[in-house]
């Protein structure tokens, strides 16, 4: 194999496509699909469906040659996705296997409330190397997600999170909007930094912790936790220093992102929307980060159809829908405007990668089946020296007069 068509395979084999015309090709396709949640099997216990989560330390590459440690629900960022019926009984093992604590928070699932991951509001930190079981019936319907709620402010937008979607045999959306395909996208955003740092932090607490509870000198302060606000008042008069005065973060030591993705996928390796001409598609948005999105999306107008899983009784036409930390929204999209279409975040912030626009959230809607000669960028563009320069014989910059797909300058 020649160098040329050793490095053209290997981009193919990792995602990235620098011919413009591969974004067409089945391979692309292919690679693109793997970019979505996989869903988590399970197996029947009577009448509950049984699930299996683990959470390990691994590392995660956002963006080709971006690599860091981070927490991963199963090894995938984001953790795999629970898809279920309405009224199916669900029971989560969640193991432990790191030296930090963690729970599981169902948010949007209306869970008995020792059920909901709380730590200290309704339930102990899942310690290392424990497991704790979770058992619910899924409702309401529509799209939801999990996540961690210890050290929330890190194990978030560190990579603990992932899609639940509850499916509604009689789904309003599906009998008014008859869709061929659905896609599910997770946003997210990541300061690396903070999240090396505020781990190994974590590690020597839980270290120190361990060590105390094995030499049976573990005591309430040492977990700063209080059986009232009384003791904890007394604790701080003789000398018990709380985390806030012990480790003090300005605004500015507070999480700022720097990474922004998709599926845990930074612009030009975030998933992107294949449709075909006449085709509708839903899909469910999921903001699992701590900044806000204003996503737009160009040459059409989608639907709004679910906001936090719950089907619109009117749903409503727009361009730009804001994505709100916490929230899921859902669209459907109406092949009308055949072409290829970005779809990003209109706060340009958040399509950079370490702060180099393009990357983040930036992807595209792509019709698959645009005819061939439609994707020739000369003829059918208003670019006259352009045009010029094909009529006089002269070499285009780009491969076969098509855009190239991926800039990657400024
Ligand atoms: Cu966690």
């Amino acid at each position: 194999m020649d160098r040329r068509k050793f490095l053209s395979s290997s981009l193919l084999a990792s995602g990235l496509m620098i011919n413009p015309n591969e974004i067409f090709s089945e391979a692309y396709r292919k690679e693109n699909l793997k970019k979505f949640p996989r869903q988590l099997e399970y197996n029947m216990d009577g009448d509950w469906k049984e699930f299996h989560l683990t959470v390990d330390i691994d590392v995660h590459e956002p963006a080709y040659g971006m690599k860091y440690h981070t927490l991963l629900f199963n090894n995938q960022l984001p953790g795999p996705e629970i898809r279920v019926n309405k009224g199916d009984k669900v029971r989560v093992y969640f193991h432990n296997n790191t030296i930090l604590n963690h729970t599981i928070h169902w948010h949007g699932l209306h869970t008995p409330w020792r059920m909901d991951g709380v730590p200290f509001v309704n339930q102990f930190p899942v310690m290392p190397n424990n497991t704790f079981v979770y058992e619910f019936v899924a409702e309401p319907t529509g799209t939801h997600f999990y996540h961690c709620h210890w050290g929330t402010v890190m194990h978030m937008q560190a990579g603990m999170y992932g899609s639940f979607i509850i499916e509604d045999p009689d789904d309003p959306i599906k009998k008014r909007f008859p869709y061929d395909r659905e896609y599910v996208m997770v946003y997210s955003a990541h300061d690396v930094n903070f999240i090396r740092e505020e781990m190994n932090r974590m590690l020597y607490r839980m270290k120190e912790r361990s060590y105390l509870m094995k030499n049976g000198r573990y005591n309430s302060e040492r977990w700063d936790t209080f059986d009232s606000i009384e003791d904890f008042e007394n604790a701080v008069n003789k000398g018990y220093k709380p985390p806030y005065l012990v480790n003090r973060r300005a605004p500015a030591d507070l999480p700022q992102p720097n990474w922004f993705t998709i599926n845990g996928k930074s612009y030009p390796y975030a998933p992107e929307l294949f449709i075909k001409e006449g085709e509708k598609i839903r899909v469910r948005l999921i903001n699992a980060g701590n900044v806000a999105y204003y996503l737009h999306l160009h040459g059409h107008d989608f639907w709004q159809v679910a906001d936090d899983g719950r089907p619109l009784p009117d749903p409503n036409q727009a361009n730009t829908i804001p994505l709100m930390p916490g929230k899921t929204n859902d669209i459907i999209i109406e092949g009308n405007n055949r072409g290829i279409w970005t779809f990003h975040d209109h706060d340009t912030r958040k399509v950079t990668n370490n702060g180099v626009y393009p990357g983040g959230t930036l992807t595209t809607l792509v019709y698959e089946d645009l005819p061939p000669e439609e994707r020739d960028v000369v003829k059918y563009s208003g670019n006259i020296n352009l045009k010029k320069m094909a009529e006089q014989g002269h070499k285009l910059p780009f491969d076969g007069g098509t855009l190239p797909k991926y800039p990657l300058d400024e």
